[in-house]
């Protein structure tokens, strides 16, 4: 059967997690249904939302606290016939969580496709295969920087941030999300120069490193933008995805002369997934649909940074996005936000040797700067690879030395 299978967490204060199941299932595709006369249900039938399990939950109190009164908890899994939609995630998400997002206290969990459902979204073109290839690295994590500080600065500032990160040995070199297209900083100048310095320093180290430049404007002006960035030599294309929408990603995934990786960002997504009562799971909205949509890098926060997120939700996106059961290919999981290279053995023991490592601040804050930040990564992370503790390997790399003498020890989540 063609169909999506949604599960909620629900709230409910009335106490009647089934009645409530059958309300969402009903009202969100046929409406009314025991009052229609026998020939109009056998019509509507293939149309019914059906409600397919109901799990029910123990109370909290610290939720009927926070509600300001007692609620029911339940998980609630409910199967909407393909029937009733266009193969689109504009389409899919109004049935399945239009106007029910708007109504109490319900959150998508999950959303299942069934697979000639899940054969209308590409996947990654690239994927983790495609990007190693790309880079000619196979067997460790990827070390990802990003630009920082270079909002006001002009593309002398930016060469330099640029070289410097090469030549510490970074494999991915991003925009920071909030560098626009702008006078001082040009997208197209940004790609014409990075291209020139990332030649000069692969000549140098004889690695090759990527960057990838920030796709912003207006919507209409993406593809065209995207189509000039890949004609003028770009790497990688950096999309703000949760800004302009997941389809509006899937257009340029789509579009076989946008050949090139893109790396998605988490910014904004907090807006829909931080809730624990309300809105879409993070596994969910930057996992699952990032890889449906085309994404071949997913930026999000890791547990332990700045910006952290809960570990099971990290961990539950980085499944998402490499899970071997479904038919996309997998994605890179790049949790992000605080990351140092102290934390380089926790974040390969939780997202394994397929995971990109990503730091801004830990590499250019590093007391020598931005080379040796570099640098003092790649070594943590040959020090994980070879099953060496960092201070152990401190002991004969001084980069890592004063990395670690700066950012301590690895933090247990
Ligand atoms: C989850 C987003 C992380 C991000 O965008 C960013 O810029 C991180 O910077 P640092 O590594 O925390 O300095």
């Amino acid at each position: 059967m063609s169909n999506v299978i949604a599960t909620y967490l629900v709230h409910d204060p009335k106490g009647n997690l089934a009645k409530k199941a059958e309300g969402i299932a009903l009202g969100l595709t046929i409406g009314s249904w025991t009052d229609l006369p026998e020939l109009e249900k056998e019509q509507l039938k293939k149309h019914k939302g059906t409600v397919i399990e109901i799990k029910e939950l123990p109370e909290l109190e610290s939720v009927n606290q926070y509600l300001g009164g007692k609620r029911s908890r339940g998980l609630i899994k409910i199967s909407y016939p393909a029937a009733n939609f266009s193969p689109d995630l504009p389409a899919i998400l109004t049935t399945v969580f239009g106007k029910l997002s708007l109504d109490g206290e319900v959150k998508l969990i999950d959303l299942d496709f069934s697979p000639d459902l899940a054969g209308n979204f590409p996947g990654p073109k690239y994927g983790v295969e495609g990007v190693r290839r790309l880079l000619s690295v196979y067997d460790r994590p990827l070390l990802m920087s990003i630009f920082k500080s270079v909002i006001g600065r002009d593309l002398l500032y930016f060469e330099k941030q640029l070289r410097e990160q090469a030549l510490g040995g970074i494999d991915l070199i991003k925009d920071d999300e909030i560098l626009f297209d702008n006078p001082l900083t040009p997208f197209v100048e940004r790609i014409r120069l990075a291209k020139k310095i990332l030649q000069e320093t692969e000549q140098e180290t004889g690695e090759k490193t990527l960057y990838a430049v920030n796709l912003s404007g207006r919507t209409f002006e993406l593809k065209e933008k995207a189509k000039r960035a890949v004609e003028l030599g770009a790497d990688v294309l950096l999309f703000n995805v949760f800004t302009y929408g997941l389809d509006i990603l899937q257009e340029l995934t789509e579009d076989a002369e946008i050949a090139i990786p893109i790396l998605a960002h988490a910014a904004f997504s907090g807006a829909v997934t931080s809730s624990k009562l309300y809105g879409v799971s993070a596994s969910l909205f930057l996992g699952k649909f990032l890889r449906a949509v085309g994404t071949d890098l997913a930026i999000f926060p890791s547990p332990y940074g700045s910006v952290a997120l809960e570990k099971e939700s990290a961990l539950g996106i980085a499944f998402e996005l490499s899970r071997q059961d479904v038919g996309w290919k997998p994605a890179f999981p790049v949790p992000s936000a605080g990351i140092h290279p102290a934390l380089v053995p926790q974040l390969v023991g939780d997202f394994g040797v397929d995971s990109v490592i990503n730091a801004g601040g830990g590499v250019h804050g590093h007391p020598q700067g931005a080379t040796a930040g570099g640098k003092a990564f790649r070594q943590a992370i040959h020090a994980v690879q070879t099953e060496h503790t960092l201070e152990e390997a401190a002991q004969e790399q001084k980069e890592l030395a004063d990395a670690l003498a700066l950012w301590g020890g690895t933090v247990k989540v």
